[in-house]
């Protein structure tokens, strides 16, 4: 039988993790569907087939072929909680905050969220694109191929409609997926006026980015936005064809897990004070969990959510930086992974369940990526390690060798 022409076959996988397309609880999250000698056939930027270097060689001719010569392949990784679209910078809020500063002290020294949003609000989409291009390139050097990013730093219709333009706009190396967080902060001009900025963020910003984006967001916190008024968004958003997701639970429980199963919500992100209630919630209406570790990491304290509890109780886990200027000034997924299984106790091919596949399906993408399988989007990254737990394992060091993004190798 004459060989079938591809554009790019990766050959010599010595551990090919294919993972497998659907979202994985409880055990599942430990089954990497590994391929020894693995190969994978790439054309027009799609995986056509996946099996030992053998077999794939005896079916395809190719134009190109990347060796990995014995090396670690996997999915390119997902990032599922990003606030990548930003101005400025706040490495002082950082150190006032290891000299013990509180949350209030910051704000009223001109930090915190609403410091952002005033440089956001003064930039022009311009400058924020400026900002964001190299992120994205850095992103995509450590191995993320698809993430999530989220408005919320501009929180006028205008400014948000603004940031989901810049998302739209970036179209960089890395794919994204745009969500709207229009309630990521009361803005100081509706400071003690909470119903009115509630009314506001359903009744205009909603159907203003509503083609814009793909998820709406609330920050459901203490102090932020109650379980009712995200309950409020969360439903206007859906009526205009945007999914829920919901930031829930991060430092005080006020029912957000209870609410994302409620609303049905794609995913449910933070929990590090969820109830056993909330764990069971999120079990029956399947919600994926994400766990950002690098933020407890980065604000110190040591409170991490109960991931352990979470896979035994059979919710999906995924995993994200939660890269943002306040509380996780990173997008080093692979140091996510390592945070995750030192402090949160995951195992290595659970952590890599979550960053890959996992984290694909808190996106909406679990259909085109997160696992290496025919008809996907060709993105795969080779790693300098034979073995799957060799990355989380060489913690801060960065792996990655090549990165292979709709079946073109970018890196
Ligand atoms: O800019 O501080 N927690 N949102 C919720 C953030 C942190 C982002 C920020
Ligand atoms: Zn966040």
């Amino acid at each position: 039988m004459p060989k079938k022409p591809v554009d790019l076959l990766v050959v010599h996988a010595g551990q090919l993790l294919t993972m497998h397309g659907a979202v994985r609880a409880g055990a599942e999250m430990s089954d990497l569907a590994t391929v020894p000698d693995g190969a994978v056939a790439i054309r027009r930027g799609r995986i056509v087939d996946v099996g030992t270097t053998g077999a794939i060689r005896s079916l395809y001719r190719a134009a190109e072929t990347l060796n990995a010569k014995g090396a670690l392949v996997t999915p390119g990784l997902v990032d599922p909680h990003t606030h990548l679209v930003f101005m400025g910078t706040r490495e002082q809020e950082f150190e006032m905050r290891l000299r013990g500063a509180s949350y209030m002290e910051i704000a009223q020294a001109g930090g915190g969220i609403l410091s952002t949003v005033e440089r956001v609000r003064a930039a022009s989409k311009a400058d924020l694109l400026r900002e964001a291009r190299p992120r994205l390139r850095r992103m995509l050097e450590y191995g993320t191929t698809t993430a999530e990013v989220k408005s919320g730093y501009g929180l006028t219709s205008a400014d948000e409609v603004k940031m989901l333009e810049v998302v739209r706009d970036l179209r960089g190396p890395v794919d994204l997926v745009p969500t709207f967080l229009g309630a990521h902060e009361v803005p100081r001009e509706y400071k003690g006026r909470r119903e009115e900025y509630v009314d506001l963020v359903c009744r205009e910003m909603i159907p203003a980015v509503a083609k814009l984006a793909k998820f709406c967001d609330v920050f459901c916190e203490a102090g932020v936005f109650t379980a009712e008024e995200s309950r409020r968004i969360l439903e206007a958003g859906k009526g205009q064809g945007l999914a829920p997701k919901l930031h829930a639970e991060e430092f005080e429980n006020t029912g957000g897990a209870e609410l994302a199963a409620d609303v049905r919500a794609v995913s449910a992100d933070h929990l590090m004070a969820i109830s056993e209630n909330g764990i069971r919630a999120l079990k029956s209406s399947g919600t994926v969990a994400v766990m950002l570790p690098g933020t407890s990491f980065f604000l110190g304290g040591g409170r991490y959510a109960p991931a352990r509890r979470l896979i035994e109780a059979g919710v999906p886990v995924a995993l994200g930086s939660d890269f943002n200027p306040g509380s996780s000034m990173t997008f080093n997924l692979p140091l996510i992974m390592s945070i995750a299984c030192t402090q949160m106790r995951m195992t290595p091919a659970e952590a890599w369940c979550a960053a890959t596949v996992n984290a694909a399906h808190a996106c909406g993408m679990g259909s085109e990526v997160g696992s290496i399988e025919s008809g996907k989007k060709a993105d795969l990254v080779v790693w300098d390690a034979a073995d799957f737990r060799f990355v989380p394992y060489h913690y801060g060091v960065n792996l990655v060798r090549n990165v292979v993004k709709h079946g073109r190798i970018v890196l």
